[in-house]
């Protein structure tokens, strides 16, 4: 089986959305587009795939330990949850990431399955060569994802309406939307990738 597309929903938790400790500006708005995507993908067969950062308490990538992070999203803990409105299907395949306290964990492929398995593994498996792309947060960990599966040779379609960005300095998420189709992704709001997908195909 090949030319199959998934979807796959980056760090979609409550620290990165309003009121959690390392908040991304109206997070929370792109759980309505991307509910949309999944019930889409799950409805016509498609595979759906959710990141989570999944830190231990004494990560390296937090502030008090040098690095560049407040805490959260610490495994185990109501901030790491996805958001309560997420609809993610019982057949998600869940990946963590940063579970090591030396790594950042920005990348989807860095994480791993409960089974240990990696996503490029699960991917080349099931004959994906497409992965539509949204979640938190524009500037890290989205882009950082898309770079990794662009330069594994996977194409990418970026949701542009089911992504927001950290903009620790002004225009960060701009610039990294640029930087992504500059390397050879696709942006384009979801009802355009719902309605241009048929049967598993995309225009
Ligand atoms: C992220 C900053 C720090 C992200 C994770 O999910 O994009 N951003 N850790």
């Amino acid at each position: 089986m090949s030319n199959q597309m998934a979807l796959l929903i980056i760090d979609l938790q409550n620290d990165f959305c309003p009121g959690g400790a390392l908040p991304v500006a109206h997070g929370d708005q792109v759980v309505e587009p991307l509910n949309r995507a999944i019930h889409h993908f799950i409805t016509t067969g498609m595979p759906v795939f959710a990141s989570r950062d999944w830190h231990p308490p004494d990560s390296r990538h937090f502030q008090e330990h040098g690095g560049q992070w407040p805490v959260h999203c610490v495994r185990d803990t109501p901030g790491a949850a996805f958001h309560p409105d997420f609809n993610l299907p019982a057949q998600t395949v869940v990946l963590s990431k940063g579970l090591d306290s030396h790594a950042d964990g920005y990348s989807a492929f860095e994480g791993q399955t409960e089974d240990g398995a990696l996503l490029v593994t699960l991917l080349t498996q099931a004959g994906i060569d497409h992965l539509c792309i949204g979640g938190l947060a524009t500037d890290y960990c989205v882009k950082a994802t898309v770079m990794d599966a662009l330069s594994r040779g996977l194409s990418v379609t970026v949701l542009a309406d089911g992504i927001a960005g950290v903009n620790i300095h002004p225009g960060d998420g701009q610039r990294a939307l640029e930087e992504m189709s500059k390397a050879g992704a696709r942006i384009r709001d979801v009802d355009t990738v719902l309605s241009n997908t048929i049967n598993q195909q995309t225009t």
